[in-house]
């Protein structure tokens, strides 16, 4: 058992999966609104976001319950479009009240308040304006995040910028699955990249500028890598190169399309040669913006990636393989993985801010939740971490997505991956039984999951 004494042990959720009140109080419409409110909504079912949770209205007992189930931390996130409902301007006073309310109710409860800055819920006047291919949004966000820190920092220490920029980008403008719902060009795509890279740099300026407390500061990528097909070091030495090199139909999906510029001031090998004229070209003042230092990695990490896409193959490698109900393979080795070559390559501390389990979750007829899969996928990726730790690799905690079961995206309210059942008609909430282990676990700071 390796985790130090300090681990943060944590959940999480986002603001348009779990909030609701989508039109109260003066809050703007984001552009997953937009979408969903349309009557054939692309979404599964055409579902929305309207009220899902409604943890807007139920905020402080959705606090109590985390206390109760023992949580440390809790990573959220804010909506833009609920503080500034037009993206820039005017400030929403009962939108950021929320958030401020959900800061004490926090710290009322010894929990630790982790802020996403931006979990995709896009303004739509910011959209308007031509989202992130528009270069003011560099400026817009960091009026935005000033706004968040100015409130906020006097209590807060731990900030996320982005949320996954491979899939807001990926999914929303590439692979036209996400708000919203758009399949650009690579040369869109290239520019948007350039304008998120400096909104993120540039944001996390504006944090350290303005904050009180001293703020500790990263972004939330999404971090699969490939796993080695066995322990020898060319074994090992494949994989780490291909979880870092530039394929030119993955790479908005990648990790060195983001994090390499960000580390290493230069785009992965290859870029350069596939995008020609559109490669995005970077002064050196900009080049400064873009690496502007984080505190540590922050990184959502469900599954590795398949080794190989053949599909002659694939039948199989892949065939009756372990899968959670998304349907994502279950690869526990992952999180020794990625959090070793994460390091490495980038030398910062990890701390995984998202690994959880979509499961077929339902109340039983004894009136509970019982999910044994979720336990033993967590136990297994656990042990995994654990490994990492046990090398010396530093690790800061661990966030479980999500605390309760939401909005999942483009895939509606069939995925369940919280800890707590929700079910959307009374709003009720019922601890399933994994919540109940979780909590043993971080009483145990970890023990708990070699039992
Ligand atoms: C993410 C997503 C979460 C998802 C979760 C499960 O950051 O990937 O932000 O919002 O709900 O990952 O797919």
């Amino acid at each position: 058992m390796a985790f130090s004494n300090d681990f943060i042990w944590g959940v999480a959720g986002a603001s348009y999966q779990v909030e609701g009140a989508w039109n109260e109080d003066g809050k703007g419409p984001s552009i997953w609104d937009t979408y969903t409110q349309q009557r054939q909504s692309p979404v599964r079912s055409h579902e929305n976001g309207n009220i899902t949770c409604d943890h807007y209205h139920h905020m402080k007992e959705d606090v109590a319950l985390m206390a109760e189930l023992g949580i440390r931390a809790y990573r959220f996130s804010i909506s833009w479009p609920r503080v500034i409902p037009n993206g820039t301007g005017e400030i929403n006073a009962k939108g950021l009240q929320f958030y401020s309310d959900l800061v004490d109710e926090l710290l009322k409860h010894n929990i630790e308040p982790l802020i996403t800055l931006y979990h995709w819920d896009l303004p739509q006047a910011i959209y308007d304006r031509g989202s992130w291919l528009n270069p003011d949004i560099i400026k817009w966000f960091s009026e935005y995040t000033k706004v968040i820190v100015d409130a906020l920092s006097d209590r807060v220490q731990y900030w996320f910028t982005i949320n996954e920029p491979q899939i807001f980008i990926g999914l929303g403008y590439k692979a036209g699955v996400h708000a919203p719902f758009l399949k650009v060009s690579d040369r869109d795509l290239a520019v948007m990249t350039k304008n998120v890279l400096l909104t993120h740099g540039t944001a996390i300026r504006t944090i350290r500028a303005n904050a009180k407390k001293t703020p500790k500061i990263s972004w939330a990528v999404t971090g699969p890598t490939f796993e080695p097909e066995n322990d020898s070091p060319e074994a090992i030495e494949e994989a780490r190169n291909k979880s870092f090199e530039f394929n030119p139909h993955l790479y908005i999906l990648s990790n060195g399309w983001w994090a390499d510029p960000v580390f290493l001031g230069k785009f992965p090998e290859g870029a350069e040669e596939y995008f020609g004229p559109y490669f995005p070209s970077i002064s050196a003042e900009e080049w400064d913006i873009i690496r502007t230092p984080m505190d540590f990695y922050g990184c959502n990490i469900y599954n590795s990636i398949d080794r190989d896409l053949d599909p002659k193959l694939a039948n199989a490698s892949r065939c009756g393989r372990p899968i959670t109900a998304v349907p994502w393979p279950i690869t526990p080795d992952v999180l020794y993985w990625s959090s070793k070559f994460f390091y490495e390559r980038y030398k910062l501390p990890i701390l995984i801010t998202e690994n959880g389990c979509a499961n077929v979750d339902y109340v039983h007829l004894d009136g509970k939740v019982h999910d044994p899969q979720r336990i033993d996928f967590t136990k297994r990726y656990l042990r995994a971490y654990d490994r990492a730790a046990s090398e010396g690799i530093p690790l800061l905690g661990y966030v479980y997505w999500s605390f309760m079961d939401n909005f999942e995206w483009g895939m509606g309210y069939d995925m369940r991956f919280g800890l707590v059942h929700v079910n959307y008609q009374t709003l009720k909430r019922t601890p399933k039984e994994s919540s109940f282990w979780y909590k043993e676990v971080i009483e145990s700071n970890g023990k708990k999951i070699w039992d």
